[in-house]
């Protein structure tokens, strides 16, 4: 059997390429493209580098950002989404902040994860959250809107700013078996 029949893993991390929140519910002079590199560690404090997301007087806060699938990854054969974050802020019992994708079929979004692993302030903290979580059959179609994914962020009780540096959408897919 030749090797080019074997179906080959492959993976490509998309980068934000639109962010979407309420007026002033960014730090001054702060742009999405601060997300696409991770270069905060430990007590790293470059306003340049990082979003700052504001909650509103009620205490919250919700934004989406738009990930754009390329036109070469085979929709029908994506695998896996993962979404990896780099973020600074509340611990998650002061503060929930909740990531999520839309379910553009079903019109609701899918809790990814959350900022449980906080070091509240003091250092950045890496998270991966993966989909889908329970689907016995995933069709990624599921969760595009005009080619894109749809991550939420959404901030609840909060008392306090939430800080990310770097958020990337990685998609897993399987080349098409050749004959
Ligand atoms: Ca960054």
């Amino acid at each position: 059997m030749a090797d080019s029949s074997l179906p080959v893993k492959q993976s490509h991390v998309l980068l934000v390429d639109e962010l979407q929140s309420a007026v002033l519910s960014l730090g001054n002079d702060q742009t999405h493209t601060s997300l696409h590199e991770m270069d905060q560690r430990s007590d790293s404090d470059d306003w340049t580098r990082f979003v700052k997301f504001l909650p509103d007087d009620a205490g919250s806060y919700v934004g989406y950002r738009a990930y754009h699938l390329p036109d070469h990854i085979p929709v029908e054969s994506i695998t896996r989404f993962r979404l990896d974050v780099n973020y600074r802020g509340p611990d998650y019992e002061a503060a929930p902040w909740v990531w999520e994708v839309e379910r553009t079929d079903e019109k609701k979004r899918i809790r990814l994860g959350d900022n449980r692993d906080s070091q509240w302030w003091s250092e950045w903290s890496e998270a991966s959250f993966k989909f889908p979580i329970d689907e016995e059959e995933f069709d990624a179609s599921s969760y595009l809107r005009n080619g894109q994914v749809w991550i939420s962020l959404t901030g609840n009780f909060a008392t306090d700013t939430f800080d990310i540096d770097y958020e990337a959408l990685v998609v897993e897919w399987t080349d098409a078996v050749s004959d």
